[in-house]
């Protein structure tokens, strides 16, 4: 029996030696310490032997037992710290390798251009403010030298909400809110950018597009102060080539009123297509405040006078990229928007 026992043992350990992977490793604990194994087989046996001989054989069983247990747990931690290092060494990721990242976004030439055009007011020292999309009749109109039934409100196409509440047609509700809210007189130089409403759409129209408007307040503001600024951000915006002349115009929010044009930017003055053979493009609107705008808002016309003018930011932006349809700008064809990158 124990000479039975000895070569079970040592053809346990020899197979256990020969083992090399986790399964077959597996099995032979099976075939060797299993329920169906020779080892329970004899301790299931152990009935039949003589008494004294039962405590020997159990002990050799059992030693046996917890040696070949031993073995196993070395060699399941030796295969298994064998197998991680083979998953490390295959496994391994290139980390140097560049990854795979998203495509960079970027600004909208509207953006673009309304950024650059701020950019130039401020270094001329122009604060920048900003005020509701939803305006009321009064600052939209009323404010601006506009009283109910003007026909130039008709020009406008304005989106109403109700009778008294619309979008915006213009910024200048910015600048009379500007003057309100400031104590009577005190001199102002801002701009107004902003998106504004109009019910109108073409190829030149967009019923929502974008504006600048500016205002200057002062003692002694005239007419030439409007002429220098206008010609330095026009000269700044599209190159100090361009050469600026103005015309007189219409608006009821200024008295007089002048519109300003640019040197055609397209062919330099010589006449082309875009600039209708006339060698110059009609670029803003601008005047003298109205003494009824500047009264109506706590300024003294005897006292203060001022400038104010207002032009499209997608008219500068067609302009300055040679854009020949404003509905580009808000049709979301990427091939389109991607060339300003
Ligand atoms: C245009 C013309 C203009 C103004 C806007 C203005 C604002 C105040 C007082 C007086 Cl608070 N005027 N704004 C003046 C003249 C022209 O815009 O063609 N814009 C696209």
């Amino acid at each position: 029996m124990k000479e039975e026992l000895e070569a079970l043992k040592k053809q346990a350990l020899q197979e256990l030696a020969n083992v090399d992977s986790l399964e077959l490793l597996r099995d032979l604990k099976v075939k060797y310490l299993g329920k169906k194994g020779p080892m329970t087989e004899i301790l299931r046996g152990m009935g039949k032997l003589l008494a004294e001989e039962r405590p020997k054989i159990g002990q050799i069983v059992n030693d046996i037992k917890t040696e070949l247990q031993t073995v196993i747990d070395e060699k399941t931690a030796l295969l298994e710290q064998k197998a991680l290092e083979f998953k490390l060494a295959n496994e391994k990721v290139d980390i140097t390798l560049p990854g795979r990242h998203p495509k960079d976004g970027h600004l909208h030439p509207v953006t673009l251009t309304l950024r650059e055009m701020k950019k130039i007011f401020m270094r001329m020292g122009f604060d920048v403010m900003e005020g509701p999309e939803i305006e009321n009749d009064y600052f939209n109109f009323e404010a601006l030298n506009l009283p109910k039934d003007h026909p130039a409100r008709d020009m406008q196409d304005t989106f109403y909400i109700t009778n008294e509440y619309l979008l915006r047609t213009q910024t200048s509700p910015i600048q009379a809110r500007t003057m309100q809210a400031n104590e009577p007189n005190t001199p102002i130089r801002m701009i107004a950018p902003g998106t504004v409403y109009r019910c109108d759409y073409d190829a030149t129209h967009s019923p929502m597009f974008h504006q600048v408007e500016g205002l200057v307040i002062d003692k002694n503001i005239s007419l030439a102060d409007l002429k220098g600024t206008l010609e330095l951000f026009l000269k700044e915006i599209f190159g100090s080539s361009v050469k600026v002349r103005l015309r007189p115009s219409y608006f009821p929010f200024t008295e007089p009123s002048v519109e300003a044009d640019i040197s055609c930017v397209i062919c330099g003055g010589k006449g082309c297509r875009v600039c209708k053979n006339s060698g110059w493009l009609e670029i803003l609107g601008s005047g003298m405040v109205h003494p009824n705008v500047l009264r109506m808002s706590g300024y003294d016309p005897n006292k203060m006078s001022g400038f104010a003018f207002g032009m499209g930011v997608e008219r500068i932006a067609m302009l300055k990229y040679g854009i020949d349809d404003l509905r580009l700008f808000f049709e979301n064809d990427l091939r389109f928007v991607r060339q300003f990158r």
